[in-house]
């Protein structure tokens, strides 16, 4: 890739900046990185010229439990796919383990030479504000390393709560990965970790209870009586109600072929050898390959555009508003017939709107 193409008013940095990343400079991909994911000064206009460059990298989230495993595999999976001469992005958001703390340390020799390696680029992610805010921040370093043309990025996250959902919806592809310490509560695991997943992997499989597990979920996924459940939507996942209903699944199955249908599979890992990461990496593949031909790619990156304008406004509504002085000082004046009861806070709010089109519009700039 040449230079970024970046506006007159660009600063000398910022141009020597996009320069080097054109060039394929490692140190200028980790600047621009940090600029994106700390939102400093030159983080749109970076992101903008980076846009027309974005759409080849596959994007695989490992998401699960602590301790499930996800920073052994997601290692493994860069390492095999180095073998392969493809270049690797991994990005942790995993605020309870850190990519490069003390979980991996049984791990070094491989995880250094994984980190060591110039066609592999680590970042872990800091909070930008709140979990909600790191869903964004992760999506658009996850466009800068697809900008700079790395070929796989991996996306490390905790699936417990909506906003790490929110952070594993940002992938094309999305693993489940949890162990048999977790399978007795198979049962009360999230349905929303469930509906994500394109792909599980029951990892330990070293230990007791793997078997069961996977027979678990194969179960839960209708796999094992035969049925298939249909994703003919096009939407993320599998649709778990109809997992659970072998009714609806069979009507699924029998309206389905095989371009349009995902159905995901339970594959069985063994972190401490790397037993199983071939085959994780070949169903990867052919999920790609199904998002490919069935549609579904193009439907999701739509959506992610689509939500990026909708976040991008947002954010820029919230910086153009309430940081105009005169306008915090058009609100304090009305103060007063709202504590009276003249007006309303909804009337407030609607009279703002109408009297800020040109500043919402960015027309004017303080
Ligand atoms: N016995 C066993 N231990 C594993 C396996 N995979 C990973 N571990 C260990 O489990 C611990 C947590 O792994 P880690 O990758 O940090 O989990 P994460 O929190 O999901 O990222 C580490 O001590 C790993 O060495 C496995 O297949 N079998
Ligand atoms: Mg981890």
């Amino acid at each position: 890739m040449s230079a970024l193409a970046l506006p007159e008013s660009a600063s000398s940095g910022l141009r020597a900046l996009s320069a080097d990343f054109g060039a394929g400079k490692k140190a200028a991909l980790a600047r621009a990185v940090s600029i994106v994911e700390n939102q400093r000064a030159g983080s749109d206009v970076l992101l903008a010229a980076m846009h027309r460059h974005i759409g080849r990298a596959h994007r695989i989230g490992m998401t699960g439990p602590p301790g499930a495993g996800k920073s052994t595999l997601t290692t493994w999976l860069a390492a095999e796919l180095r073998k392969a001469g493809l270049t690797v992005g991994i990005i942790a958001v995993d605020p309870t383990s850190p990519f490069t703390g003390g979980a991996l340390l049984g791990d070094r020799v491989r995880m250094d030479s994984v980190a060591l390696d110039p066609g592999v680029f680590i970042r872990s992610m800091a909070t930008r504000g709140s979990l909600g805010g790191l869903a964004a921040a992760t999506r658009e370093v996850c466009d800068v390393l697809d900008a700079f043309g790395i070929d796989r990025i991996l996306v490390e996250t905790v699936g417990v709560g909506q906003s790490e959902l929110d952070i594993a919806r940002t992938v094309d592809t999305s693993v489940v990965v949890l162990t048999p310490e977790s399978g007795d509560s198979i049962q009360t695991l999230k349905a929303g970790l469930m509906e994500i997943a394109d792909l599980f992997v029951v990892n330990k499989a070293d230990r007791p209870g793997a078997d069961r597990l996977r027979n678990d979920l194969e179960l839960m996924l209708g796999l094992r009586s035969g049925a298939v459940t249909g994703d003919a939507t096009g939407h993320h996942g599998v649709d778990f109600k109809a997992a659970m209903n072998p009714a609806k699944a069979a009507r699924a199955f029998a309206k389905s072929d095989d371009d349009a249908t995902w159905t995901p599979s339970v594959l069985r890992c063994v972190g401490t050898t790397g037993e199983g990461v071939p085959e994780l990496l070949g169903a990867l593949d052919r999920h790609f390959g199904y998002l490919e031909r069935s549609g579904a790619l193009v439907s999701r990156r739509r959506a992610r555009l689509r939500e990026r304008v909708v976040d991008v406004a947002e954010q820029r509504v919230r910086r153009r508003l309430w940081t105009d002085a005169a306008t915090a000082a058009w609100i304090n004046e009305r103060i007063p017939e709202l504590e009276s009861g003249v007006t309303t806070p909804y009337a407030v709010a609607d009279a703002l709107l109408a009297r800020s089109g040109e500043l919402l519009a960015g027309a004017k700039t303080r």
